[in-house]
């Protein structure tokens, strides 16, 4: 019997991670702690909801001393952490609150977590969630290994730096049991329309421009989502104590072919003529720092811990447009009110 903190779980990776684990072990006790953000949707979870071994608190981790109220209250032994300001974008046009939030964020829950195991750190684990982005922009070859040393541009991958470097010293210093992973570009269903998968399967139904940053030859690697939720419950079981493991697809992708792969598919299931759906594309003003390539290197996770991805990409794509596309009501709903304010001033000088 486990009573395990998940923090985030009403956001994309989150909502994926918390079914999961709801799920597949009946025997723990899933609490998800989220303060609802504008990437916060309750409704992703709607489906295991009602399950005897899943429980909501809405709470803000940059608030300390509730994180310790928390957890002198449920005892939990386990934490992991995903809740962050997780969008490049904003980071750059509000970067305070990604300090609140991804590094003092962190560091309250680690404090409450270390206050309440004492130096009893038996059956404990606090599993930090990260990003590629920390190790900064690869040139057109190499990928990122778990020593590449950090090299942030974005203040978003800047405060997750941070954050992971707290992770570690708390391990080092105070003994506190922990173990993170960095993992590429996640896709699939649930993930807010502001990242570019769902923005642009967004804005090609309802025949908007697609902003292309730049020449559209930066690259990504793309991970389905169920499959960082699958590699999250092998490393939170199996991982070593201060460990860190990267997650990856091997699955590279320049912007711009990426984005002609996700028109021909519309197109086809939209019943449009091969073609029209790319006329959208509309090349903007660059991202300022835009990282050029970002490559992992998960041999570790695979060798050590027997993880692969499940999906290849041209599958993984096309659940996901469809998901979309079946789930209409569910992007009205998400793109009313604070995203709308957003979208209109992302994009408006461009
Ligand atoms: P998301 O933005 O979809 O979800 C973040 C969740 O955190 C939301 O539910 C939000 O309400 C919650 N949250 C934000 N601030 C909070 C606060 N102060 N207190 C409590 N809850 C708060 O993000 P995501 O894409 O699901 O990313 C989850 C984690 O995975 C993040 O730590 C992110 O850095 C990391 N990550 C994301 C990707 C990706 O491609 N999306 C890749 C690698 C790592
Ligand atoms: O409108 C757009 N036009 C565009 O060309 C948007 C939103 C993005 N892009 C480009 C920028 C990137 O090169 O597409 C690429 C992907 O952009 P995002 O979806 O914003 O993702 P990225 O910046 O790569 O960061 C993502 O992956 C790592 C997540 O948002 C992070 O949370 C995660 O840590």
């Amino acid at each position: 019997m486990k009573k395990i903190l998940i923090t985030g779980g009403a956001g994309f990776i989150g909502s994926h991670v918390v079914r999961l684990f709801v799920n597949k072990y009946p025997n723990y006790q899933i609490y998800n702690l989220d303060k609802l953000t504008y990437a916060g949707n309750l409704f992703n979870l709607k489906d295991i909801e009602h399950k005897d071994n899943y429980h909501f608190i809405k709470a803000d981790i940059v608030d300390g001393e509730a994180m310790q109220h928390l957890f002198e209250e449920h005892n939990f032994d386990s934490v992991i952490h995903l809740a962050a300001e997780s969008h490049v974008d904003r980071s750059i046009s509000n970067p305070m609150e990604f300090v609140m939030t991804n590094v003092i964020g962190t560091v309250n829950l680690l404090n409450a977590a270390r206050q309440q195991w004492k130096n009893d750190f038996e059956g404990k684990r606090f599993y930090h969630i990260s990003t590629d982005e920390v190790y900064g922009s690869l040139g057109e070859t190499g990928f990122f290994y778990e020593d590449t040393a950090y090299d942030p541009h974005s203040p978003y991958s800047a405060s997750k730096a941070s954050s992971d470097h707290f992770v570690r010293a708390y391990h080092d210093t105070f003994n506190v049991p922990v173990v993170i992973s960095n993992c590429s570009n996640n896709y699939g269903p649930n993930q807010f329309p502001e990242k570019l998968i769902p923005l642009f399967i967004n804005n090609i139904r309802h025949n908007k421009p697609l902003p292309v940053y730049g020449k559209g030859e930066n690259v990504r690697d793309w991970l389905y989502v169920v499959d960082h939720a699958r590699a999250i419950d092998v490393i939170f079981h199996r991982g070593g104590d201060g460990e860190t493991y990267n997650i990856g697809g091997h699955n590279e992708w320049t912007n711009i072919a990426l984005i002609k792969v996700m028109c021909s598919i519309m197109d086809e299931k939209l019943g449009r003529t091969e073609g029209t759906s790319e006329q959208l594309i509309t090349y903007v003003k660059d991202r300022a720092g835009h990282d050029l390539r970002y490559a992992i290197d998960s041999g570790k996770l695979q060798k050590e811990l027997d993880w692969v991805p499940s999906l290849q990409f041209e599958e993984g794509i096309r659940l996901t447009i469809d998901w979309y596309l079946s789930n209409q009501q569910w992007l009205d709903e998400v793109t009313s009110g604070n995203y709308l304010k957003y979208y209109e001033h992302q994009y408006e000088s461009r």
